[in-house]
């Protein structure tokens, strides 16, 4: 017990704090107070709806149950992570600008690079999609809001509360945690104080994705619009769908993993210390049965947007919709039998390799479907190259196949040996997580501006902003393949000389990258305050938030819309999607072209 059990790791009565105080605050904000009355046999209040819609700047600052509020409030405060984020990534560019040591000593650069994944992965990519869907799912399958409000505003408050616990981290005793966003035990397990705060930090963004997939679920199952079957959802819906599946599944695994990381370190029991009779190699299955699967809930939402994108933006059907729903549940399932290619060097057993290496490579295959349908839908489709959000979903494309490439690679034992812990892998992360999940977060973000503020944004600073994006992106990590390839490795402070040049190549790329961000920030923020006014439907799309004003009303509609047919018949004479309350009369003329658009999802082939 001697040998692991620090003074450092255990810290009760900071420990202890850590975990009272984010309740306290939930407590205080008033995240249970219907539930506490409840429970307290007094009369609950009839929901008198205040604590819907915003009116001033302010009530975004307060606990709402507003399904669009909440939504603005995950963005916002995603954002904010994403920026802290980058601000330490520039950090860690500006020291490995040049080899020796130059701003930071190797500890701090641990506490940095942890930090920095850790609020990328857990405070930025993953809540962001769960706060653009909030904002848009309900509007989109006709739901006045979503199934659980309650849940929903807790699920939003537990948020804040993980990005704070990982960025206190710096400031307690022994400094920030610094065994990676991996947290591998007993790396972890005998590590100073700050690595308790990412595992708290954990929980709270682990109940937070929980709770909000248990909403989507039961929101998508049970308050769709009539008319709105399974085969006429629209593909961000079906992405969420099967992101949320993943994620109440997945989830509870590194919730378990932290938890027993916290025990060892504070309680002294022994899960992971070999020399008590723990198993070490335990913590990495239990770790990447859910960190595998969350690399889908860091893309699939993603893919449900770029979908949306490049239909609206294209004016094509999507090519093979039933497919493309049904690719996403077979990454869904594949997911879960993939997990031990994190794992090839690790020392287990060797024959699990084989199996696991299939099963990875398999997955490209409904991946590359989604890919092809993409490719299929913009065939003969209209390009804006004008338009911002299409733009990034084209960027989308191109850098998100390199990083599958790249991840195919990995997916081989014999590449993934000679490479591992090499910055390919630092590489091959950021093609997917920058070049993928973050452009499709800002073409969702550009593409539902208009709708969630009411105005439009510069089209001209986002053509600025995604061009000086993707020149800073391929800068910075392009060069990281080919360094990595020659042995570089990640997560050291320093390196040889060698790779001197191109190291300073990507420092300049990435703070032209850090840069583009700042036009960004300009933009939704003036455009948010003096952009022009928007019209309900600038994109002429076909799906149902678009049939609302800009913004919608507080309870989105005044009577539940009724689904008529598929979600994508752009070019289709007389197809409709939706008949919104009030517009019966005018349908209620028999169509011709109508009756075949009925008959299912698919528009006929060639329509324009
Ligand atoms: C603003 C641009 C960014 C730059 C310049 C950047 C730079 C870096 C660098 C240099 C490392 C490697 C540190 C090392 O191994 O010593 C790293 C690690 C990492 N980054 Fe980023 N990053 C950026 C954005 C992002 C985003 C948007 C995400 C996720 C959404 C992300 C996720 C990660 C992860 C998961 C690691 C951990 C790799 C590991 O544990 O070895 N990064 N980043
Ligand atoms: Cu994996």
């Amino acid at each position: 017990m001697e040998l692991f059990q620090t003074e450092q790791t255990g810290y009760p009565h900071l420990v202890v704090p850590g975990i009272t105080a984010p309740l306290g605050f939930l407590v205080g904000i008033g995240c249970f107070d219907y539930w506490f009355r409840w429970a307290a046999g007094k009369p609950t209040l009839p929901e008198d709806h205040s604590q819907h819609g915003a009116k001033t700047w302010k009530d975004y600052f307060r606990f709402n149950t507003d399904h669009k509020v909440i939504g603005i409030q995950y963005i916002v405060t995603t954002m904010f992570f994403f920026l802290v984020g980058g601000l330490l990534a520039m950090l860690i560019r500006a020291e490995l600008a040049e080899p020796g040591t130059q701003l930071v000593d190797a500890n701090l650069y641990n506490g940095l690079f942890s930090s920095h994944a850790a609020l990328m992965i857990f405070t930025f990519i993953i809540p962001v999609f769960a706060g653009i869907a909030n904002y848009v799912l309900p509007l989109m399958i006709g739901a006045p809001d979503m199934a659980f409000p309650r849940l929903n505003a807790l699920s939003f408050w537990m948020l804040p509360m993980a990005g704070l616990l990982f960025m206190v981290s710096f400031i307690v005793p022994g400094g920030a945690f610094d065994a990676g966003w991996t947290g591998y035990a007993p790396l972890s397990t005998g590590a100073p104080l700050g690595q308790s705060f990412f595992n708290l930090g954990v929980q709270f963004a682990g109940a937070s994705s929980i709770a909000t997939a248990l909403n989507f679920l039961v929101t998508i199952i049970t308050m769709r619009a009539p008319g709105m079957t399974f085969w006429r959802m629209p593909l961000l819906v079906w992405a969420n769908l099967s992101t949320s599946l993943l994620v109440v599944a997945a989830t509870p695994f590194i919730a378990g993993a932290q938890f027993m990381v916290l025990l060892d370190r504070v309680l002294g029991t022994n899960f992971f210390q070999a020399a008590l009779g723990g198993d070490v190699l335990s913590y990495q299955h239990i770790f990447w049965f859910y960190s595998h699967p969350a690399v889908y809930i860091m893309i699939l939402p993603g893919f449900g947007i770029i979908s949306e994108v490049i239909s609206t933006h294209a004016r094509k059907p999507i090519f093979g919709y039933r497919l493309m729903a049904l690719a996403l549940i077979g990454i869904v399932v594949l997911s879960y039998t993939v997990w031990a290619h994190h794992m090839f060097v690790s020392g287990m057993f060797s024959w699990l390799r084989v199996p696991m290496m299939i099963t990875t490579l398999l997955i490209a295959v409904p991946t590359g479907i989604k890919v092809f349908s993409w490719l299929g839908t913009l065939f003969y489709g209209v390009i804006h190259t004008k338009s911002t959000a299409m733009l990034f979903s084209i960027g989308f494309l191109v850098t998100f196949v390199i990083g599958g490439i790249s991840g195919v690679m990995l997916g081989m034992v014999p590449i993934d040996i000679h490479v591992s812990d090499t910055y390919f892998i630092v590489a091959h992360i950021h093609f997917v997580l920058f070049g993928g999940s973050v452009f499709t977060v800002f073409a969702g973000l550009y593409h539902w501006f208009p709708k969630m503020t009411g105005r439009m944004y510069d089209e001209r600073l986002g053509r600025v902003h995604f061009y000086l994006t993707l020149v800073g992106m391929l800068g910075t990590f392009v060069p990281m393949h080919w360094i990595g390839m020659q042995g570089m490795p990640r997560r050291v402070a320093d390196y040889a000389v060698q790779f001197s040049s191109w190291n300073l190549v990507i420092t300049i790329a990435s703070f032209l990258l850090g840069l583009a961000q700042l036009v960004f920030l300009y933009n939704m923020y003036v455009s948010w305050r003096y952009g022009p006014k928007a019209a309900a439907n600038p994109w002429r799309a076909k799906t149902i938030e678009w049939q609302v004003s800009s913004p919608p009303p507080v309870f989105n509609f005044p009577d539940i819309p009724r689904v008529v047919g598929g979600p994508y018949e752009f070019g289709v004479p007389g197809a409709r999607h939706v008949i919104m309350p009030g517009e019966e009369a005018e349908v209620a003329r028999p169509a011709p072209a109508r009756a075949e658009a009925e008959s299912g999802g698919q528009a006929p082939a060639g329509a324009q």
